[in-house]
Parts: C-alpha cells; structure tokens; sequence
C-alpha cells in the first residue's frame, strides 16, 4: 500500500490498542514511534508472569486478521461456546453464547498477545521505546517530556500528532484537558476486583470445562473464570469496595477471604489450593466509566481505547472496542490530509458507539451477577433463541450482535431495546413458552426490524 504522503505519529502507550496501531500505520508507511512507560515485557515477561486473560470476540478479531494477525493469536487462544453457570444451589448449567459452534468467544492471554502486537509493530518498522512515561505536553512547541522511571533520566522529543493509547489513567488525557475543555465525567462503579487462580490437574488438565466462561452469580457480585491454555484458569472476584454486605473491607484478610468463600463459593473453593497466597498478593483495583465529550485537541494529540472511553469489564469488550478504535484511525488517517479533520472524523464516528458499549457493558454486570439465574430472564432468553432461529440476521440476540457480529454498538443498543421490550412483552405472566403466537410476533419482528447488513453479519472470518 504506498502511502499518499508519509507523515510521523508518536504513540504513547504500547498496550493492546497503541501496539496495534503503530503496527498499522507503519504498514502504511508512516514513520511512527512507541513510548510505552513499563519496560520491554519481550525480555522479562509480564507482572511477574501471573496470567491474565481476557475475552476476544469476533470484531476484535476481524481487525486483527486485518493487520494478518488472526490465525497466530486464535493459536494461542481457547475457546469459550457459553456461560457454564455455578448457582448457589441447584445444578450447575450451560448457556450457550449462540447457535452454532463459531459462535463462541476467545480467551486470550494478555501478556503473550501484548507481545505479538509490539512483534508485529516492530517488523512493520515501528520503533518502540521502553520506559518512556509522557509526563509533560507543551502543545504550543509540540514538544513532549519523557521520564525514564528506571534511570531517572528525562528526554525531549518533537512531535507532529500524539496519539494517547495510554490506557483508563491517560497522562496525555491529563495534559490535553489543561489546553482545553474535554468535558470529562469519571463514574467509579463502587466496586473492584481480585484475581485469583485456578491451577491445573496433576496430569495438567483443566479442573472445569475448558471451553465455557464460568460465572458464579451471588446476586449483589459474582465470581468469574476464564481458561487458560496451560491447564490453568484466571477466576476474578467482583465486589463492592464498601458499600452492601459483602464487601472488599471486611475481607481484610486470607482467613477472611477464606471463609467468604466457603460461604459463598464452596465449589470454587475446592479448586483454589492457593487462595491464601493469591489473595494476600494481588492487589483490589477499582472499576469505572470515563465519559468525554472531546476526545482530540485539534490536530496535534487524539485519544483511544480506554484513554478516550474506560468502560466497565462485563460485556468482555473494553479491549474489542479498542481494536475498532485502531481500525477506524488508521482508516481515516489514510482518508484525510488533514489530522484535524482525521480526528474530528474519528470522535464523531466512535464516540456514539463507545458510549454505547459503556452503558451496555454496566447493565451485564446486573445481567451476569443476578439475572442469569433468574425464572423470568431464562424465559426471555428460550424465546429470544427461538426467534433468533426464525429470523437469522434480523432478530439477532443483543449479546449475539456485540459479539459475534461487527454491528455498531449503538445500532446493537437500539435493536436491543426494542427486541428486549417484544421479550418482555410476549413472556409476561406466561409459563409455557409454547402458548406463545409465534407468527404474531414473526409479523410484528419483520415489520419493525430491517435485516442486518451482510457485511456487519459476516464472523471474522
Ligand atoms: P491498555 O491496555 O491499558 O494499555 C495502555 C498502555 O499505556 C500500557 O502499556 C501502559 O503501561 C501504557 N502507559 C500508561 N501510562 C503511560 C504514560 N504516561 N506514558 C507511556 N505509556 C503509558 N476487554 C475485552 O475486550 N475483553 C475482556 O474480557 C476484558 N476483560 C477485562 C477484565 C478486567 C478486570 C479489566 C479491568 C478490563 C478488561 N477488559 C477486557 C478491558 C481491556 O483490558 C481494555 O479495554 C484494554 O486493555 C484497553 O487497551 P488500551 O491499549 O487502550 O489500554
Ligand atoms: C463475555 C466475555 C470480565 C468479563 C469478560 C467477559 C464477560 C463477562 C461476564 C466478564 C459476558 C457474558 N462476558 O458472559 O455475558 O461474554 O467477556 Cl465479567
């Protein structure tokens, strides 16, 4: 692909979204430079090698085999078909994520895809510069400061555009609202999280299915686990901080925590040997919304992923968003002389849809922790499938649409609503789904619904 016209980009954050994306423009023939403030994860490994996974769904991927990278992170992936739910009484069930087998998500090891993004960044000619935390912008010069937080040393760097991947703490964030008002509005959800692991059988097989996410919903929080493909899996516990019983603050302690679980988990229990330790070890961090209403200063500096948009981990699409984001930049980078018009393009066309899988991934949490062990929501959903059934690519579950379809969240948020309210409606007061008019409800589903374009329906193939 030869270039319009090469121009230069430093990306600050070399994380999921800002590794991509320089592996992207370098591509392009851009020259592009990384500073990333942790040091080079390729010599030493992650977070003193604790495994953290975490849910790839198919638009994430569908960018990713774009920039040719699928088949070599779906090699290092597991799947997951559904929700294998644990109750807190009664039989552990298996709800499937969707109809047939390529519908179903990928569990992805942080650490490792990290790596293979700054790889791929690499080999395209992006040069990455580690322990180089942005600490000061002077916009006026275009001019940048870097602290070397190893070293102590200080550098600074001319720049034409800045492009934030620096991730939910954005210090380019930071700097960008001194010259100019971006209207940000941070909603902490009050609760947090732990992770905790669940290691493999002697033999090194899996303790619990390998190809489901577990969930173990208590009502107020929950426990989850994702598979990993060394036998292992990564469990995070979802708490309030402080308010509501439970919480984080009266579980000071392992011996705490440890009774907690045998309350609340027991099942889970049996499977941690080291919640001691873990617990002790990992730190509980805080959740939360962030909300601007600017996301670039001009020309000169643009924000993406959760630098523009830290949503809430329920929906598993923080990380898919921003490999939309990546998409949709370089896309209109390559579309645009100007980087005014590129960024202005690019806030107008992903922050509808951010907002969306905000407020979507917030109301999963109540959905996952509560609902899915509820009479009335199992309902909805058996006749949700049904009609999913009858009307493929038109009635198209919401959970379907955000993850098995590149659908535009906001589109996915808007047929959802009107899909949930016909669910509502036509199971209300009804035991038995037979007694239901199916051909009523086919005529009132191709009256209100348009099919879904081929293009947003295509999996990533
Ligand atoms: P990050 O991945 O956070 O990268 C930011 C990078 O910038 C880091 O490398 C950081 O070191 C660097 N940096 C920070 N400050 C500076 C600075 N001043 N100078 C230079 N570099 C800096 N998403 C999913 O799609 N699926 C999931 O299943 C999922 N599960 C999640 C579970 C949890 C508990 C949480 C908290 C999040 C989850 N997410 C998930 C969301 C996902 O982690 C994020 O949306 C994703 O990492 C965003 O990518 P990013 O590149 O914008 O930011
Ligand atoms: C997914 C996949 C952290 C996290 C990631 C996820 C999901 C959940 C609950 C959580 C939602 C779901 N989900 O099962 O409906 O689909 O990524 Cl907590």
């Amino acid at each position: 692909m030869a270039p319009v016209m090469s121009r230069a980009y430093t990306i600050v954050g070399g994380g999921l979204a800002g590794a991509l994306l320089a592996a992207l423009l370098a591509r392009r023939g851009h020259r592009v430079d990384v500073f990333e403030r942790r040091p080079d994860a390729r010599l030493r490994g992650y977070e003193g090698g604790r495994s953290i996974n975490l849910a790839l769904a198919a638009r994430g991927l569908a960018v990713l085999r774009e920039a040719g990278l699928g088949d070599a992170v779906l090699a290092q992936a597991v799947a997951m078909r559904g929700r294998m739910v644990h109750p807190r009484e009664g039989q552990i069930n298996f709800q499937p994520y969707g109809r047939v087998d390529r519908e179903c998500i990928w569990s992805v090891h942080r650490g490792n895809l990290n790596l293979l993004l700054l790889d791929a960044a690499e080999r395209a000619g992006a040069r990455l510069h580690f322990h180089q935390r942005l600490n000061y912008v002077d916009f006026a010069a275009r001019r940048a400061e870097l602290v070397n937080d190893h070293d102590r040393s200080v550098q600074w760097i001319d720049f034409d555009a800045l492009i934030g991947a620096d991730g939910a703490g954005s210090a380019l964030r930071a700097a960008m609202q001194r010259h100019v008002d971006l209207h940000e509005h941070f909603e902490p959800l009050g609760h947090g999280y732990k992770e905790l692991e669940i290691p493999p059988l002697e033999d090194g097989g899996f303790r619990i299915a390998r190809d489901a996410l577990h969930i173990w919903p208590r009502g107020g929080y929950m426990l989850i686990a994702l598979p990993n493909t060394e036998g292992t899996f990564t469990a995070t516990l979802f708490l309030a901080h402080r308010d509501g019983t439970p919480n984080f603050e009266q579980l000071p302690d392992a011996a705490a925590a440890r009774d907690f679980f045998e309350r609340e988990f027991p099942d889970a229990l049996a499977l941690m040997p080291g919640l001691a330790a873990d617990w002790a070890d990992n730190p509980t961090s805080g959740l939360a919304t962030l909300r601007l209403r600017r996301w670039h200063l001009d020309g000169r500096a643009v924000l993406i992923g959760d630098a523009a948009h830290a949503m809430v981990p329920f929906h598993g699409q923080g990380m898919n968003c921003a490999f939309e984001d990546v998409a949709a930049l370089d896309r209109l980078m390559a579309e645009h002389e100007d980087s005014v018009d590129a960024f202005a393009a690019f806030e107008a066309d992903r922050r509808p849809n951010a907002e969306a899988i905000q407020a979507m991934a917030l109301e999963n949490y109540v959905e996952m922790r509560d609902s899915v062990d509820n009479p009335d929501w199992r309902r909805q959903r058996a006749l949700e499938l049904q009609l999913a059934e009858r009307h493929p690519g038109r009635f198209v579950p919401r959970y379907s649409m955000v993850s098995f379809t590149r659908t535009p969240y906001a589109v996915a948020l808007e047929r959802g609503r009107w899909q949930r309210e016909l669910l509502v409606e036509a199971t209300r007061g009804i035991d038995d789904l037979s007694s239901i008019d199916l051909t009523a409800l086919d005529a009132r589903i191709v009256d209100g619904l348009a099919p879904l374009p081929e293009d947003w329906l295509e999996l990533a193939r």
